[in-house]
């Protein structure tokens, strides 16, 4: 998108400041990313005009906010493709998406004997709630395992025929790794999982504001994703569920908004979407996403996917030229994100992140919430950079020229 990056970053109020003397590169976009003046316009006019509490009044105000909210649910549907806006539960993240799931259809649905199959790339977020709830249940929980060197860093299909056993209840896995870059192959793992009687849950906070994403193409059961990853606020995410399955889940937290009635020792449930949504949700937050989505698809998403992988390519060929690198994930740009992690054998992570920060450069480092996969692949921590739409080809031969730099400064 060369000819709009003024444009685009013109719309980014957070990336004009200096960090010093330099002017900022936010290169830790995974993490989370800036927010387009629409969005902070969207939060603000709701603050401003309508805020009231939503399903529960009659006045002008919450009529407005109700309204607010429920567009954001059926934009959320449109932007993912889902059948039904019901189908769009509200939650504070892709965290407690996850969590939900384990909580309540684990729950309910798993016994000893079954298992729950994830993969050795996952995020805590979609491995821990699945250890507990495995241990809870006496069910087993498998990984498939990551396979191949630096240049690889894939999902090991084969060993996933063998792991695919008539006891998989669900198979958990990410579409895109925060470690990695690695894109999994999400509709086919999909389809493998279904062929063999397995719901399948797809851990989106990686993809979810970088690439076309379509539920019932992909043939997921579930799908997880924050807010705050797709240029839209913190605090709100959305688990997608199929309908049937949704009905079938009991609520796992409870409180206002999701009772039908209520007597002194029992309740009754409201259907999904409001079933999974006690307590006063973050409206704000929900408008805020729904601005996020429109911005988003204004620019395209196979635009934005075309210039992740871009400044991925070109990262990728800067960087494997520095001395001593060791550079995760796959080196085919159609095989992977905008994120890109690496290590030195002699500079340690936190020490570049705190180098490249005095040139104004924002990465991340660290194990990125990915502590087993690290230990597997022998690294206390890599180093991460990860882009986004206002990011330019001319900052990553910025942060090329940096890690030079501290190079030398350590060598
Ligand atoms: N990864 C990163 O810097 P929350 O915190 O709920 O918004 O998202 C959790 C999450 C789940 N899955 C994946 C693949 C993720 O990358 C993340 C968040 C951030 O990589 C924070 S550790």
């Amino acid at each position: 998108m060369p000819d709009t990056h003024a444009r685009i970053r013109h719309d980014f109020p957070a990336l004009h400041q200096q960090i010093g003397r330099k002017p900022l590169i936010y290169l830790d976009n995974a993490a989370t990313t800036h927010k387009p003046r629409a969005v902070i316009d969207a939060l603000t006019r709701y603050y401003e005009r309508d805020n009231s509490n939503v399903h529960r009044g009659l006045h002008a105000l919450s009529m407005r906010a109700t309204d607010g909210y429920e567009a954001a649910r059926a934009r959320a549907a449109a932007y993912i493709n889902a059948a039904d806006p019901a189908e769009i539960i509200f939650t504070r993240g892709a965290t407690e998406s996850i969590n939900l799931v384990a909580q309540s259809w684990g729950a309910a649905n798993l016994r000893p004997g079954d298992t729950v199959l994830v993969t050795e790339m996952e995020h805590h977020s979609n491995l821990v709630p699945w250890q507990l709830i495995t241990q809870r249940t006496g069910a087993t929980l498998r990984l498939v395992p990551v396979v191949g060197e630096n240049a690889v860093h894939g999902l090991d299909l084969d060993a996933l025929d063998r792991l695919l056993t008539p006891q998989v209840k669900l198979f958990a896995f990410t579409h895109i790794s925060n470690t990695l870059g690695t894109i999994n192959p999400a509709a086919a793992l999909c389809a493998r999982a279904r062929a063999a009687g397995a719901l399948t849950l797809i851990d989106a906070a990686q993809s979810i504001g970088h690439e076309p994403l379509d539920v019932r193409a992909l043939g997921c059961d579930f799908l997880a994703f924050s807010g705050h990853k797709m240029a839209g606020p913190t605090g709100i995410g959305v688990l997608y569920g199929r309908r049937a399955l949704l009905d079938a889940m009991p609520p796992w937290q409870t409180g206002g908004g999701m009772i039908n009635t209520v007597e002194y020792t029992a309740s009754t449930w409201k259907p999904a979407p409001e079933r999974f949504e006690a307590g006063t949700p973050d409206i704000a937050g929900a408008i805020g996403l729904h601005a996020a989505m429109d911005y988003l698809d204004a620019l395209g998403r196979p635009a934005i996917a075309a210039h992740d992988r871009a400044l991925a390519a070109r990262c990728h060929a800067l960087l494997r030229e520095l001395p001593g690198i060791r550079i995760l994930g796959p080196v085919d740009p159609e095989k992977r994100g905008g994120t890109l992690s690496f290590a030195f054998e002699r500079v340690h992570a936190h020490d570049i992140v705190t180098f490249a920060d005095q040139d104004g450069i924002a990465l991340r480092g660290g194990h990125h919430c990915n502590q087993p996969l690290m230990k597997k692949l022998g690294l206390p921590s890599t180093t991460r950079a990860s882009f986004y739409i206002y990011n330019t080809p001319e900052e990553i031969d910025a942060l090329a020229a940096s890690l030079r730099r501290i190079l030398k400064f350590f060598t």
